[in-house]
């Protein structure tokens, strides 16, 4: 694999869109502890590394299937504060127009496809609009992303076997945050790594610290360039570790202290901050100034959602029945 290296302006960016999403996944704690937010809350604490770092080098046209744990991946593809704000207080404005929560919802315009519960399946829609790339010729790409609790099911090895004998322009992204609810790695495979698996379907496999941004960029930007040269697919099997409950309702007492300790040393964003200040390419100043100007965003968008309409209650017949 040859590994590119990052400018300065694309390594400043991804810093800045991965500490725009820990400050907004923070804040949405908050928020669900006030009972500001419908329903439940699902983030990526942890795994904000993985959802920017493996979606910021997509072009137009290109697909992505972000899992619970991909908001990041949703801002980087143009959702703002105020649009995943109003979603997830299930607003009439909202991406579902209050009909479902958390991040499931979808846009053709930014190539996001919207989240289901069924785990598992995302990854197969994924891999059909690859297909359907591959059938156009249009260069793109399509990116599936899944925890590794969900590499148990039959989809998974569906999606990775079909796109592997078609060479679609696919990437599959194991988001391995250790544990699937209360199941550890241990009660979940018995391989070494995810990514052995790669070898069955005959195409690469690669697993990676999901907390080093600069790796999991360099990584995934290497599947996508192979993917759009008509090379195949690739396997990519991003390790973090989920900091949080699997809910904001989940304590996580199951989850070592220690363990959560440990990596809660390891915050992408922090990691990729002490890089980049090392390289002389950030300075204590812009954090500071960074981390203002989103918390000063994030504030805008709380206000502005939590004042929007809640929809209509009738509204829950639109778009379901057909004239
Ligand atoms: C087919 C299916 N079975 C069970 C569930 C309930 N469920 C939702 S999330 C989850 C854990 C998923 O773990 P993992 O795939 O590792 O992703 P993580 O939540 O850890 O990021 C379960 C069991 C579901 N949504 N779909």
């Amino acid at each position: 694999m040859i590994i590119s290296s990052l400018d300065k302006p694309l390594a400043r960016n991804l810093y800045e869109q991965i500490l725009r999403t820990y400050l907004f996944e923070e804040n949405l704690h908050l928020l669900y502890r006030k009972g500001e937010l419908m329903g439940g809350l699902y983030t990526g604490s942890g795994n904000e590394g993985v959802a920017v770092a493996s979606t910021i080098m997509l072009i137009e046209g290109d697909v992505i299937a972000p899992s619970h744990r991909g908001i990041g991946a949703h801002f980087v593809r143009g959702e703002t504060f105020r649009g995943m704000m109003l979603q997830l207080m299930a607003k009439a404005e909202g991406g579902t127009k209050g009909r479902d929560n958390a991040a499931h919802q979808g846009s053709m315009k930014r190539g996001i496809l919207g989240m289901i519960s069924h785990l598992a399946v995302m990854p197969a829609n994924a891999m059909g609009c690859a297909l359907a790339h591959k059938i156009k010729k249009n260069g793109n790409v399509a990116l599936g992303f899944i925890g590794e609790g969900s590499t148990s099911l039959g989809d998974f090895h569906e999606t990775l076997n079909m796109a592997a004998v078609l060479k679609l322009p696919f990437v599959m992204i194991i988001e391995n945050n250790q544990w699937a609810y209360s199941t550890s790695t241990k009660y979940q495979y018995a391989c070494k790594q995810l990514s052995d698996r790669a070898l069955g379907y005959g195409i690469p496999g690669f697993t990676i610290d999901g907390t080093d941004a600069e790796l999991v960029y360099q990584t995934v930007n290497e599947a996508v360039v192979r993917a759009r040269a008509g090379q195949g697919p690739t396997l990519i099997e991003a390790v973090t570790m989920r900091l949080r409950g699997h809910s904001a309702a989940d304590m996580a007492e199951y989850v070592p202290k220690e363990v959560l300790e440990e990596w809660k040393e390891k915050l992408p964003h922090k990691l990729y901050r002490d890089k980049l200040m090392a390289r002389g390419w950030w300075s204590e100043q812009e954090d500071q100034a960074l981390v203002a100007k989103i918390s000063t965003e994030i504030d805008e968008a709380v206000a502005y959602a939590k004042n929007a309409a809640d929809p209509e209650p009738w509204s829950g017949l639109d778009g379901v029945y057909a004239d």
